[in-house]
């Protein structure tokens, strides 16, 4: 009853109605009244901002609904080529702002709102992130989805409705602590359930041979695969795609009633729980390996149910326009692979073509190959996927014949057309028979089975094909090619950040940069235009201050507005170099505490944060984790020199989160070793709010420096080439390391920041650890130019003007890093897919 706000003071007020046509807010109002009374998940009595977000949310997805039917109907009817984007994951975030802000009715719902005597903002952070991924590759799906729509592109997304997704961090005195989180704890209001869309999917069994030499997988466990759509809005237009969340359930016939009458309650419902185990948990893996029997289960359920739905929409489609043919079916269908993660779709779409269609061998591996396009990650040894053979014989008996049958053809292929390659066979094979533990590789199996496969900036993709795959390019030279990523400018800067993008289109005299970012160039003409210069840096001190805000109430430190905001946000890992930056603060602070009080004066103020989660078994990454938190409590209450050092590690990083820092950063680092982060798209997101990067020269740091000019990077580091040589001088103790670095090693040692045993993390950086290698990352060998780049940014931060300059000049080549071009490039150089806009 809190603020009279109640549903029933409401009703007395404004009308309840049911299909919200107007952009009035009163008749807003009383749609969103309509959903608080009618479609209720809570009792009678409250209105407050939980239940306002339903309603809200409820309303917005009405409307939405009406244009993703009209969506959907349209590509039946025109039937155009359409592309399907299986991934494993997908981060979401929230989805409130977004829906409203691309059917372009902020105001009126902030109007209708307030009528209801609350406030839009606070209505949307009542929204749980939808966390079905772990960070940029899942992150980027979303990015890729949002285009699509935008784009007004015939593609689709598919995935698994995990029931927790990515854990909630809490940081405690032992570091990190991982707590499972139920996204749909109450219910998810933007999603349908369309219990006419259900697909068995098989597990374990046997292969059956039929007279006819025909075979077919029977027997075995059927788990049925139910769809729930997510509705995907496009910016300013109707088209409005789908995101297919696929939820596991047991058939009812599967639960054991004689067992339940005898009193064996757990083994009567043994199925079901299996089958509910299948969607339970997103593994929390980022380019780290997972190789559990339940997620080679989860794969193959994506794959399987999603492929079984294509192949009946396009078998639809066809029959009502007459007589067609399986050969037709790439000239319709594009199934994009995001990493190996979908691979089994490879022989799950032989296995349907061929012993449920009765397809020959040739018929359906061209039909498949002109189908399957594969998308590489990550180049990082272990988080290349690689399944037991035993484990999936038993599994999936079928595909194995299948898979077995396209390593033959394919070592066969080669054995007669390139023999040259005779001695590179063993390693290019998809079977890797060592009798130890064999294993089917599944990279391989994308690269023999896919018509293109690309890397995600052009460094990487340069790596692909020098390095990992470059024993392919021989025979396939037109197969590779690099799309670098991009990220949604709706998202990350319209709706993210609104201060900054009404300077941008004032200053442009169109908001069209929205869909068009490469019009940010035309701010560069204005970059010394004291005008806006000002206006530019207001802006970004209204962002900082609500970050500081949002600090303060999550981790109890209050920082310095005035101070430069220095932030390393992403998942925690020993490549990504988390250990460089913390080392780096601990220099800084030792250097302060040896000032004196005048020469502090002369200082440039830092607050450097970080974010991120580690992987729980990751253990070496939860020792970072726990390092920067025990350095900031000791920096951060050291009363000498704290006003002008903060350390702060800001918990549960994630898709909201980032929202809210991004705009309010000044710094931001990208210190992976070279050639070890395969792009990086955070970097795009702070480049394009006028956050200033320091980096290295890895993933898509290179381009972007080569956009907004090397003058405004700040670089330091190895270069991917020099790497392996420098690992081998260290490896032969060649290296010798900078003063400076054995000094911040020797602080941790000393025990300024506590007990606790920081051992382990500094022998990765000397001896035989961590990789079995020494410093395998080279923090050691990039500290002092790192150190050197820091100080270039310290003078630089002095000259304002000079700082508000080169942050414009960022913004304003950051054009090229939207998704729309990356998507744009996809639909033209992979999936031969044009737009089908509603009329
Ligand atoms: O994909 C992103 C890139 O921007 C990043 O550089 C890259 O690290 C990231 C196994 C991965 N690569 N591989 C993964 C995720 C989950 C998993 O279970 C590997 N993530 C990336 C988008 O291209």
């Amino acid at each position: 009853e809190s603020n009279g706000k109640n549903a029933y003071t409401i009703s007395a007020k404004v009308p309840a109605v049911a299909i919200p046509l107007a952009e009035e807010p009163s008749e807003i109002a009383s749609n969103i009244n309509y959903h608080a009374q009618f479609s209720p998940h809570f009792s009678p009595f409250k209105f407050e901002s939980e239940q306002a977000f339903y309603a809200t949310a409820e309303s917005v997805r009405d409307r939405l609904i009406k244009q993703w039917n009209e969506t959907y109907l349209h590509f039946h009817n025109v039937n155009p080529k359409q592309t399907y984007y299986l991934s494993m994951e997908y981060l979401q975030g929230r989805a409130l702002t977004n829906a409203v802000g691309n059917l372009n009715f902020q105001d009126a719902y902030a109007d209708a709102l307030n009528k209801l005597g609350h406030k839009f903002e606070e209505v949307v952070e009542q929204e749980k992130d939808a966390a079905l991924g772990n960070g940029g590759l899942g992150r980027l799906a979303s990015c890729f989805l949002d285009s699509m729509a935008t784009l007004n592109l015939p593609a689709w997304g598919y995935g698994l409705r995990y029931k927790y997704g990515l854990f909630k961090q809490r940081i405690t005195r032992e570091g990190q602590e991982e707590i499972a989180e139920d996204w749909l704890e109450k219910f998810s209001p933007w999603e349908v359930v369309r219990h006419d869309v259900v697909f068995p999917v098989r597990f374990f069994g046997h292969v059956e041979v039929n007279p006819n030499g025909s075979r077919k997988w029977v027997d075995g466990e059927i788990v049925q695969a139910l769809a729930y759509d997510v509705p995907i809005p496009g910016y300013k237009t109707k088209n409005t795609i789908s995101l297919r969340l696929w939820e596991a359930k047991a058939c009812a016939e599967d639960f054991n009633l004689f067992e339940f009458n005898d009193g064996q309650y757990e083994s009567a419902a043994q199925l079901h729980s299996r089958a509910q185990q299948i969607c339970a948990v997103l593994y929390p893996g980022d380019a780290t390996e997972s190789g559990k029997l339940l997620r080679l289960k989860q794969q193959f359920f994506l794959c399987s149910a999603s492929l079984q739905d294509i192949i009946l929409r396009f078998k639809e489609r066809k029959s009502e326009k007459g007589s067609w043919k399986w050969s037709e079916f790439p000239s319709k269908v594009a199934v994009q692979l995001n990493d190996t993660h979908p691979t089994l779709a490879i022989p799950e779409l032989m296995r349907l073509l061929m012993d449920d269609e009765g397809l020959g061998w040739d018929e359906a591996w061209d039909v498949t190959t002109r189908t399957i396009a594969y998308t590489n990650h990550t180049v990082l040894p272990e988080a290349l996927e690689k399944w037991s053979q035993a484990v999936m014989w038993k599994i999936l008996p079928r595909h194995m014949e299948i898979i077995e049958e396209i390593d033959k053809r394919f070592i066969a292929m080669i054995r007669s057309s390139q023999p040259d390659l005779e001695s590179k066979l063993s390693s290019m094979q998809i079977m890797d028979n060592n009798p130890q533990k064999p294993v089917v590789r599944m990279a391989n199996l994308c690269v023999v089975s896919s018509h293109t496969v690309n890397g995600v900036a052009q460094l990487h993709s340069d790596i692909l094909k020098s390095e990992l795959f470059a024993d392919y390019v021989s025979i396939w030279p037109t197969k590779f090619q690099n799309k670098t990523n991009g990220i949604t400018p709706r998202r990350w800067l319209r709706f993210c950040n609104p201060e900054l993008s009404k300077i941008i289109t004032k200053w442009l005299k169109t908001d069209q940069w929205v869909i068009n970012l490469d019009l940010l160039v035309g701010l560069r003409q204005f970059a010394d235009n004291e005008v806006l210069q000002t206006e530019w840096a207001s802006a970004k001190m209204a962002n900082k201050r609500r970050l500081a805000r949002y600090v303060l109430q999550v981790t109890g430190v209050s920082i310095d507005v005035n101070s430069l905001f220095d932030i390393q946000v992403k998942r925690i890992h020993e490549y990504k170099r988390q250990l460089l930056n913390i080392l780096g603060a601990i220099y800084r602070y030792k250097k302060l505490k040896e000032m004196s009080p005048e020469e502090r004066k002369n200082t440039t103020c830092r607050t450097i944060m970080f974010g991120g989660k580690a992987f729980a078994t990751y253990t070496n990454a939860k020792r970072i984790v726990k390092l920067v938190n025990d350095v900031g409590a000791v920096v951060n209450n050291d009363p000498e020199v704290n006003s002008y050092l903060k350390v702060v590690f800001i918990p549960n990083y994630n898709v909201s989160v980032a929202e809210m820092l991004i705009p309010g950063s000044e710094l931001s680092q990208h210190i992976s070793t070279a050639g070890m982060e395969a792009s990086g798209t955070s970097n795009m997101k702070f480049s394009l709010n006028g956050c200033l990067i320091i980096g290295t020269l890895d993933g898509a740091n290179v381009e972007i420096r080569e956009e907004i000019g090397e003058e405004n990077f700040f670089l330091f580091g190895a270069k991917a080439d020099e790497v392996p040589r420098l690992r081998k001088e260290r490896e032969n103790g060649l290296f010798k390391p900078d003063p400076r670095f054995e000094e911040a090693k020797e602080y941790i040692r000393s025990g300024v920041f506590g007990s606790y045993d920081y051992k382990p993390l500094l022998e990765s950086l000397e001896g035989n650890s961590g990789y079995g290698r020494g410093d395998y990352f080279l923090v050691g060998h990039d500290f002092p130019t790192y150190m050197d780049a820091q100080a270039r940014v310290d003078e630089a931060y002095k000259n304002r003007k000079k700082w508000q300059k080169m942050s414009i000049l960022s913004t304003a080549g950051s054009g090229k890093f939207s998704s729309d071009r990356t998507i744009a490039q996809y639909a033209k150089e992979i999936w031969n897919i044009g737009e089908c806009r509603i009329p």
